[in-house]
C-alpha cells in the first residue's frame, strides 16, 4: 500500500476539494434530498456547519421509509465571544426565521443555530455576514474559534487580550475565497488562489487556541492545543506563557486515545504571539498524524515526538529560543454571577444560561428578555466559556432597566441558585449530535436537581462542586477537568469521573463505569457525607477524593509557583 493510499479518507476529500469548494454549490442546489453529497458533508464543516438529523424521529422515519429529518447546525466564529446588540438581534431573528427557535451558546464562546434546512443555509449564513458575523473555520481541520477570558474585572488587560484574540483568529484564518463564492455570491477567483499558511490539505485535525488571564482560567487553558496565559504585572501586559497540546476527546475502551493537559513551552512577548501561534500550528500541519484521524490532534504529536522536540521545532521556525515561562496562579475556572464593576467604572452583569440554551420555555423567556435588552443596551454581549452570558459595559444609570427587563420575562442572573447549578456544564448531545450516546443538555437540570438534593441533605448546598455532563467521551463540555463528571456510555448510562480541581489544572479519573442514575447517586452519597464531615477548610471535593484515596492521584499541571507562594 502506498503512503498516499494509507492517508485518512478525509485527506483525500480535502485534497480534491479545490480549497474547500468540492461540489457544495451543486449539493446545495439539489432539490431531491435534504442532505449534501458525502464529501460535501465533510467540507461544509470548514464553512461552519454540520449536516445532522433529528435523532428523536430517526427510527420512526426509517420505518416510514423516509430519509432522515436532515437539517444543519450553523456555528459562528466569534473571537472571545463578543458581539454587539445589533448582532445579537440579527441572530435572534434568524433563530425564528430559519432555525429551531433557540440560540445556543457554546463552550467555545460561539453561537450555534440548530435545525436549518438545506435550502435555507445560504440565506442564514448570508444574513449573519450582513451583520459581520462569519462562520468560516468554526468547524473543520483548521484553527477554531479563539477563546479569551471573559473576566469583566480586569478591563484594561481584558481589552488587550481580546485584541490579541481577534488578531490571532485573523492570522490563523484560512484564506480560501470559497466561503465568499458559496455563501455570499463572491467573485470566482479559484484559478489564482493559494492557501499560504495551511496549504491545500489544511491541518490533520481540528486545532483550538485560547488566551487566559490569571487568576481566572475560564477558558480551561490546559485543554487547548495552543494557549497563551497572560502575564500582567502592575496592570501592564508583559506577555504570555505559551502552552501546547491540551485536549479532551477520547474513545471509550481505546487506551490509545485520552484527554491530556497542555505543556508549558516558554514565554513570549505580545509582539511574538502571532508568530509563535503560527509556528505551533505549522508544526502540527507538518508532523500531525494524517493517517489515523483519532490520533491526529497536536496532543498525540507531542506524545509521540516529545515536548522537547516540539519546543525545538517551534524555536527553529521562530528563529529564536523561547524565554522561560513565568509563574502563574489560577484560582478558578468558573464564572462570577451578578453585577460587578470594572476598572473603568462601567458595570457588567453575568447571567446563568443553563447549558447555554437561549429559548422561551416554561415561563422563563430568555430569548425575549435578551432581545429586549439588546434593543436598549449600549455596551456588548460576551459569551463565557462556561456557556453563560455577560451583558457588558453598562452605565450605572442603565442597570435598573436591564434588571427590570429580566424580571418582566421571568428570568434573573441566577445568583440565588446553588453553586452546583450555577457552574454545571452540559454539551448539546441529543437530539442533534450524531455522536451522542446518552442525554446531556436535556438531562442537566434533572440530574443537577437530584445531586443538589443530596448535597442539601449533607449541608453542602452552598459549597461549589464542579459538575459537567457530556453525551459521549469526545468531551465537548470539557468533562475530564470536572470534580464530578458524567460521560455518556449508552442511553441512561454514564461513566462517573471524579477528581478534577476547580482551576482546570487536573484531569479526573473514572470511578464507576456504565452505571444508571440511581447508582450514580448512591455512589456519590457516601462520598458527599464524608466530604461534609471531614473536609479541610476550602478543600474542594476533587481534592478531597484524592486525599482520601477514593481515586488515584491523576495528572495535573506542574505548577510554576509565584515567589510569594514559595517563600516559607
Ligand atoms: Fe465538540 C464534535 C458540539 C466544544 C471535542 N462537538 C462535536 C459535534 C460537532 C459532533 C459531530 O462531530 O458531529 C457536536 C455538535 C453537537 C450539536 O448538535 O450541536 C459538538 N463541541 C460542541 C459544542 C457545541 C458543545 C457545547 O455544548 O457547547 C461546543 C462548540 C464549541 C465551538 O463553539 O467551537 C464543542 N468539542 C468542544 C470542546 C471544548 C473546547 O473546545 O474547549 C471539545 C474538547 C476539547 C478538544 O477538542 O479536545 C470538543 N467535539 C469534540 C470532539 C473530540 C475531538 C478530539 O479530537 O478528541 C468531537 C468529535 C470529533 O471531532 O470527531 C466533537
Ligand atoms: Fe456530541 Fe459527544 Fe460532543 Fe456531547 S460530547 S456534543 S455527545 S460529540
Amino acid at each position: 500500500m502506498s503512503h498516499e493510499s494509507a492517508l485518512s479518507p478525509v485527506e483525500g476529500i480535502k485534497t480534491r476539494s479545490r480549497l474547500l469548494r468540492g461540489t457544495l454549490l451543486e449539493s446545495l442546489a439539489d432539490p431531491v434530498t435534504g442532505a449534501l453529497a458525502e464529501d460535501d458533508q465533510t467540507l461544509i464543516k470548514f464553512h461552519g456547519s454540520y449536516q445532522q438529523d433529528d435523532r428523536d424521529v430517526r427510527e420512526e422515519r426509517r420505518q416510514q421509509k423516509l430519509e432522515p429529518a436532515y437539517s444543519f447546525m450553523i456555528r459562528t466564529r466569534l473571537p472571545g465571544g463578543v458581539c454587539t446588540p445589533q448582532q445579537w438581534l440579527a441572530l435572534d431573528a434568524l433563530a425564528d426565521q430559519y432555525a429551531n427557535g433557540s440560540l445556543r451558546l457554546t463552550t467555545r464562546q460561539a453561537f450555534q443555530l440548530h435545525g436549518v434546512i438545506k435550502r435555507e443555509l445560504k440565506p442564514t449564513i448570508a444574513a449573519m455576514n450582513a451583520v459581520l458575523i462569519d462562520t468560516i473555520a468554526a468547524c473543520g481541520d483548521v484553527n477554531r474559534n479563539v477563546m479569551s477570558a471573559a473576566n469583566p474585572y480586569l478591563s484594561a488587560a481584558h481589552a488587550e487580550a481580546l485584541g490579541w484574540t481577534r488578531a490571532l483568529s485573523d492570522h490563523l484564518l484560512p484564506k480560501t475565497h470559497a466561503y465568499r463564492e458559496i455563501w455570499l455570491d463572491g467573485e470566482k477567483i479559484e484559478a489564482t488562489e493559494e492557501e499560504p499558511m495551511y496549504g491545500p490539505t489544511y491541518l490533520p485535525r481540528k486545532f483550538k487556541a485560547a488566551i487566559a488571564i490569571p487568576p481566572l482560567n475560564d477558558v480551561d487553558i490546559y485543554s487547548q492545543d495552543l494557549g497563551f496565559i497572560a502575564i500582567v504585572e502592575d496592570g501592564v501586559l508583559q506577555g504570555f506563557n505559551l502552552t501546547v497540546g491540551g485536549g479532551m476527546g477520547s474513545t471509550h475502551g481505546d487506551t490509545t486515545t485520552f484527554p491530556r493537559l497542555a505543556d508549558t513551552l516558554g514565554f513570549v512577548t505580545p509582539g511574538q504571539l502571532l508568530a509563535a501561534g503560527e509556528a505551533v500550528l505549522t508544526t502540527q500541519r507538518d508532523f500531525g498524524n494524517r493517517i489515523v484521524r483519532k490520533h491526529a490532534r497536536l496532543k498525540y504529536t507531542i506524545e509521540t515526538q516529545g515536548v522537547d522536540w516540539l519546543r525545538s521545532e517551534v524555536e527553529r521556525r521562530l528563529g529564536y529560543a523561547l524565554a522561560p515561562a513565568r509563574p502563574v496562579r489560577f484560582e478558578h475556572n468558573g464564572d462570577r454571577f451578578g453585577w460587578v464593576q470594572g476598572e473603568s467604572g462601567q458595570w457588567h452583569l453575568t447571567v446563568r444560561i443553563e447549558a447555554g440554551r437561549i429559548a422561551d420555555r416554561g415561563g422563563r423567556n430568555w430569548r425575549q428578555a435578551l432581545a429586549a435588552i439588546a434593543r436598549i443596551h449600549h455596551g456588548e454581549f460576551r459569551i463565557t466559556p462556561n456557556q453563560n452570558l455577560v451583558i457588558a459595559n453598562v452605565a450605572d444609570a442603565e442597570r435598573a432597566a436591564i434588571d427590570a427587563l429580566l424580571h418582566a420575562h421571568g428570568v434573573d442572573s441566577g445568583v440565588a441558585q446553588s453553586p452546583l447549578r450555577l457552574n454545571a456544564l452540559a454539551c448539546v448531545s441529543l437530539p442533534t449530535c450524531p455522536l451522542a450516546m446518552a442525554e446531556a443538555e436535556r438531562y442537566l437540570a434533572e440530574f443537577s436537581g437530584k445531586l443538589e438534593q443530596l448535597m442539601v441533605g449533607h449541608g453542602l448546598r452552598d459549597v461549589p462542586i464542579g459538575l459537567r455532563i457530556t453525551g459521549c467521551p469526545n468531551g465537548c463540555a470539557r468533562p475530564f477537568l470536572a470534580e464530578i463528571a458524567l460521560v455518556g456510555k449508552a442511553p441512561g448510562r454514564y461513566n462517573l469521573y471524579l477528581g478534577g480541581d476547580r482551576r482546570g489544572q487536573r484531569l479526573n479519573v473514572m470511578y464507576r463505569e456504565n452505571i444508571v442514575e440511581a447508582d450514580i447517586l448512591s455512589a456519590l452519597d457516601p462520598l458527599l457525607a464524608d466530604y461534609a464531615s471531614a473536609r479541610g477548610s476550602d478543600e474542594g471535593f476533587g481534592d478531597f477524593v484524592i486525599r482520601k484515596g477514593v481515586i488515584a492521584a491523576p495528572p495535573s499541571v506542574p505548577l510554576l509557583h509565584t515567589a510569594s507562594e514559595t517563600q516559607p
